[in-house]
């Protein structure tokens, strides 16, 4: 019965320490940390545009549309992704929101006051 009781006793040593060894191993393969990313609303230069228009992510991160020139703007996703719009009009320089993205694929968006003069962006993600 002592013979049973210390290997059971040093057999949950064992886990302990594996699952120690494993969940340290994920931790450190896990991916990277999501990022944010930041679209300027209305480029430097003056244009009524989205800067990046075109914008790379990955499933997790963030993108924060910041005011920048030329407000106001807001932004309208298309599509199935509507919910993720704000279509309240940012007035104030530096005003901003932010998104997020957990499925991929390309999510379109445009600038209601300025669709017509092209102000459109898209967020590709992968
Ligand atoms: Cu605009």
């Amino acid at each position: 019965m002592k013979l049973i009781h210390l290997v059971s006793r040093s057999l949950s040593l064992a886990l302990c320490v594996t699952a120690l060894v494993i969940g340290s191993f994920l931790m450190t393969v896990s991916p990277a940390a999501a990022e944010t990313f930041t679209v300027k609303m209305g480029a430097d230069n003056g244009m009524l545009a989205f800067e990046p228009s075109t914008l790379t992510v990955k499933v997790g991160d963030t993108v924060k549309f910041v005011n920048n020139k030329l407000p106001p703007h807001n932004v309208v996703f298309e599509g199935a992704a509507a919910n993720k719009s704000h279509q309240q009009l940012m007035f104030s320089p530096g005003e901003s929101f932010e998104t997020s993205f957990d499925t991929s694929g390309t999510y379109s968006y445009y600038c209601a006051p300025h669709r017509g003069a092209g102000m459109a962006g898209k967020v590709i993600v992968q």
